[in-house]
């Protein structure tokens, strides 16, 4: 990757999205459009069911202790546009008590017929882990399953193939590829409670912007080529200290694009060798919790072929980007 090294040399040359992409001028959700305490409005994931986009949202809030905000919590959003979104006040929450799970963040939403399941992160007393759930009423979540520790990033194909539930997982080894060296993997199930197969569809090593870890984003798309498959790919900058508000911040993510196998989602058909999403707006590179983080959780195809896809920036607000299907295709080798 040629590109890569100008950015890190000097911060004056920014790097730059790739040229398919569009990114809305602003970001689409901030703590301001929030009617409950918020400071950090980033990592959601949206689907659309019976014409209305439905966003779930991450908000960190409260007092910030030097390290993080004192709580985070789930927020939910409507929209009849996929641009100007109205949030409930609603906070959406767990059916039920589960004295070991600490906090639940970074949703991923996939509408199946007429449910829609929820894909999300899960800190415990014993570890990480990821859930999926059912949502029900747009204020609970029904735990179907949550993989073992530590295991996160998960996002559901958004129907069975060859008759199995598919997910992208990330689990998370430690003794094995080196400190945070975590791949893309993917598994399967009969009803989304009992999970197997689990397969490697791409390593770190696989990634050319990529020299830390990797992970699932979005639920895939379908289109007549394959699952069109958004990842993000995280690489070390080491000369980097303090930035946000954060002592020190070193990683930076951009969001990847792949197309996977319609008949077989482990398998690559094609992928973009360049990043697709990077930050080259103000408030994706400065003044955030963090900087420099693209992590994408939603990804919406329109008839028109326009292709939503809505991201987290910096670890700060909701950001937006659209591309055309046949391009994000074709940038796909
Ligand atoms: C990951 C998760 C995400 C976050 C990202 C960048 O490890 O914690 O919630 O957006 O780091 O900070």
């Amino acid at each position: 990757m040629v590109g890569m090294e100008r950015k890190r040399q000097s911060e004056e040359i920014m790097e730059k999205s790739h040229d398919i992409i569009k990114k809305l001028d602003r970001p689409v959700l901030t703590k301001a459009d929030v009617p409950y305490p918020a400071e950090l409005v980033f990592n959601a994931g949206v689907c659309k069911l019976d014409g209305r986009y439905v966003m779930v949202f991450r908000n960190d809030y409260g007092a910030f202790d030097g390290k993080k905000f004192e709580g985070t919590s789930l927020g939910v959003a409507f929209s009849d546009d996929g641009i100007k979104w109205d949030v409930s006040e609603k906070l959406l929450s767990l059916c039920g008590e589960n004295p070991e799970i600490k906090r639940i963040y970074d949703p991923r939403l996939t509408a199946i017929e007429d449910e829609i399941f929820i894909c999300f992160a899960c800190d415990t007393y014993h570890g990480l882990m990821g859930g999926v759930g059912r949502l029900h009423g747009f204020s609970e979540i029904e735990i179907l399953s949550l993989l073992p520790p530590d295991n996160r990033n998960l996002a559901l194909f958004p129907e069975k193939v060859n008759g199995n539930y598919v997910l992208l997982e990330r689990p998370m080894p430690v003794y094995s590829r080196g400190k945070d060296r975590f791949d893309m993997w993917v598994c399967e199930s009969p009803d989304l409670i009992h999970w197997g197969n689990h397969r490697l569809i791409m390593g770190v090593e696989d990634v050319a912007y990529a020299d830390n870890k990797i992970g699932p984003a979005a639920p895939p798309v379908k289109t007549e080529k394959g699952w069109l498959t958004l990842f993000h790919a995280v690489e070390i900058d080491p000369s980097r200290g303090k930035n946000g508000w954060e002592d020190k911040w070193q990683k930076i993510y951009r969001a990847g694009i792949m197309l996977l196998d319609l008949e077989n989602p482990c398998a690559i058909i094609g992928k973009c060798d360049e990043p697709l999403i990077v930050c080259d707006r103000d408030y994706e590179l400065d003044n955030g919790f963090r900087r420099d983080v693209i992590f994408p959780g939603g990804m919406i195809l329109e008839d028109s072929g326009e292709v939503k896809i809505y991201y987290g920036a910096s670890d700060t607000v909701e950001c937006l980007a659209t591309a055309d299907v046949n391009d994000l295709i074709s940038i796909c080798k």
